[in-house]
């Protein structure tokens, strides 16, 4: 497949990060929390199966909140919530603590990047396409997780990182879909999103955006119907990837002639 074949290259790529750019959730924010716990002297401990349900919320304040609210787990005397406040606080704590043990095992390189991503975004860059972030993740864990999987400097290839708390609804709501569109001064139609769950997809597509999704563990049995191609991860010349769903125009692994033909309908 030319490149001269698609004429319309797309402005920008817009990457979620948490299961999409690396598998941060089971390696990473799953295994953080249950050191948080124990940090805490909980005796809560998070398997990755368990995780992958509680995976139906997004954020990690909320999702902790709704473990407390509805598990109701055990508390050691004296550490359970008396009201909200106290839940909130107690929230905070846990998440802080897990924030912490999150980056120090990004920083130890326990969590290497996707296959592909780090290709395709350098590939972008060369081509002239723009770059962003747009997650669910707090920020502090974004950089961090950019930093030391594609070098110090690399924020700098992304001319917005869209984060947690920045916008009013999580996915699967659009709008930090909105929101980094607006911080790109772009219409939809020329930019590209990869995201790797059905609530990433929602949110994408609720912004009018074009999908390319690839799955993990967690992800793979969810519905991907508004997706224009769904694979098994993004690929290289020598490690093509899973057709899942949708047209590949003959590719074995995701480049920007790739991108240009999805972008050409
Ligand atoms: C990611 C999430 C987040 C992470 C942890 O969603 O749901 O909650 O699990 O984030 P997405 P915190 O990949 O769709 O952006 O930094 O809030 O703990």
């Amino acid at each position: 497949m030319t490149r001269d074949r698609f004429d319309i290259r797309p402005k920008a790529l817009i990457f979620d990060v948490d299961g999409t750019i690396a598998d941060t959730e089971r390696d990473g924010h799953r295994v953080a929390f249950n050191e948080a716990f124990t940090d805490l002297g909980l005796s809560w401990s998070w398997s990755e199966d368990f995780y992958g349900d509680l995976l139906i919320v997004a954020g990690g304040k909320e999702r902790l909140r709704y473990f407390i609210q509805w598990h109701k787990p055990d508390f050691p005397a004296g550490l359970a919530p008396k009201s909200e406040t106290q839940l909130t606080e107690l929230v905070h704590r846990l998440h802080h603590l897990k924030n912490s043990y999150y980056k120090q095992r990004i920083r130890d390189g326990k969590i290497p990047l996707r296959l592909g991503v780090k290709r395709l975004i350098q590939e972008a860059r060369r081509r002239g396409i723009r770059l962003a972030i747009a997650t669910t993740s707090s920020l502090e864990n974004v950089v961090a997780l950019l930093d030391s999987t594609l070098g110090a400097g690399a924020l700098n290839w992304f001319d917005v990182i869209a984060a947690g708390d920045i916008v009013p609804q999580k996915k699967p709501a659009p709008d930090i879909y909105h929101y980094t569109l607006a911080q790109l001064a772009l219409p939809p139609a020329p930019c590209l999103v990869i995201e790797d769950t059905q609530y990433g997809l929602q949110a994408a597509t609720a912004a009018g955006l074009t999908t390319v999704v690839t799955v993990n563990g967690y992800t793979k049995t969810q519905g991907f119907s508004s997706a224009r191609l769904v694979l098994s991860h993004l690929g290289e010349p020598d490690r093509p990837f899973r057709l899942i769903g949708g047209d590949a125009h003959g590719f074995s692994y995701v480049n920007t002639d790739l991108l240009a033909a999805i972008a050409s309908g």
